[in-house]
């Protein structure tokens, strides 16, 4: 119950922050843009991250402002992110969880709202959705999202209960590969059973193939290591994401990681 207040005045004492973490094309090395990543700086208890107090901010109806203030923040600061030296602007990836999506109309106004402030057309914002809130949706609010212009990619690819032809029922604009499949490969976290480099290739591939069939972008998340970035890279994946390249890093850092990257 202290907890629950104490997340409900996180919101008004200005206690969350949105931290970065850079996607970059597999071809060309080059950065092609973030994913916004929520985090609560606990007074007391350090920085948090968002699996350990987004189901109580959705027990205690508050994960709609939140929400909304985090397309805010995330479109604030991405309005000036420099245009990279490649010249393509970067992209804005803000998650939202299955109660979001289903609380659609309010997730659409927000949405409306953060677009309408100055910097950050609606084509350089991404909404990530896992596989599993895709599975059980009603296919309207995310036809609503793509009437906005935004782009809607699929979250933790590869862990979920999705279909090939629910897939084939809604449009999405990038795939986002579990990171489950990338560290079976010398992963720090650790797998059950090694597989050889070999076979996670091919647990890869068929994933980065329908991405190639669908003539959508396919993200590798969680490459830790250059031996991983081998093996999505060989898999046919088109992009990656990790510690590889960078943590998660504060809005006031990205700016030197932009130079750095570009
Ligand atoms: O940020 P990690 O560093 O801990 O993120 C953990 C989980 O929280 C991931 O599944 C991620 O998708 C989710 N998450 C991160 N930021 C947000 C956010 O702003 N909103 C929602 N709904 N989920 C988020
Ligand atoms: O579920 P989603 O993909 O949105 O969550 C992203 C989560 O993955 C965040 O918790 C983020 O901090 C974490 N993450 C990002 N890069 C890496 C990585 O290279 N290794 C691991 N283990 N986690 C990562
Ligand atoms: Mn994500
Ligand atoms: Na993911």
């Amino acid at each position: 119950a202290l907890q629950q207040v104490k997340l409900r005045e996180a919101l008004t004492l200005d206690q969350f922050a949105v931290h970065y973490q850079p996607i970059v094309d597999l071809a060309t090395g080059q950065l092609t843009g973030f994913e916004a990543l929520l985090r609560w700086q606990h007074p007391t208890r350090g920085t948090l991250n968002p699996d350990g107090f987004i189901p109580l901010a959705e027990s205690i109806g508050l994960i709609g402002a939140l929400g909304s203030w985090i397309l805010r923040r995330a479109r604030h600061d991405a309005a000036r992110w420099p245009l990279p030296a490649h010249g393509t602007p970067l992209q804005l990836s803000v998650n939202v969880s299955p109660l979001q999506l289903r609380e659609g109309p309010a997730l659409i106004a927000g949405i409306t709202e953060a677009l309408q402030g100055a910097g950050l057309p609606a084509q350089r914002l991404e909404i990530e959705i896992t596989e599993n809130a895709m599975a059980e949706q009603g296919a309207s609010v995310l036809a609503d999202i793509h009437r906005l212009g935004v782009r809607l990619a699929i979250d933790d690819f590869g862990t979920g209960y999705s279909s090939l032809s629910r897939l084939a029922q809604f449009s999405f604009d990038r795939i986002k590969i579990d990171r489950s499949f990338v560290q079976v490969v010398g992963g720090t976290a650790g797998s059950a059973r090694p597989v050889a480099p070999s076979n996670a290739a091919w647990m890869i591939r068929p994933i980065a193939a329908l991405g190639t069939g669908l003539g959508i972008s396919t993200v590798a998340e969680g490459v830790e290591t250059a031996a991983q970035a081998s093996l999505v890279w060989e898999a046919g994946v088109t992009e990656m994401q990790g510690y590889l390249v960078s943590t998660p890093v504060p809005a006031d850092a990205v700016p030197a990681l932009i130079a750095r990257l570009d």
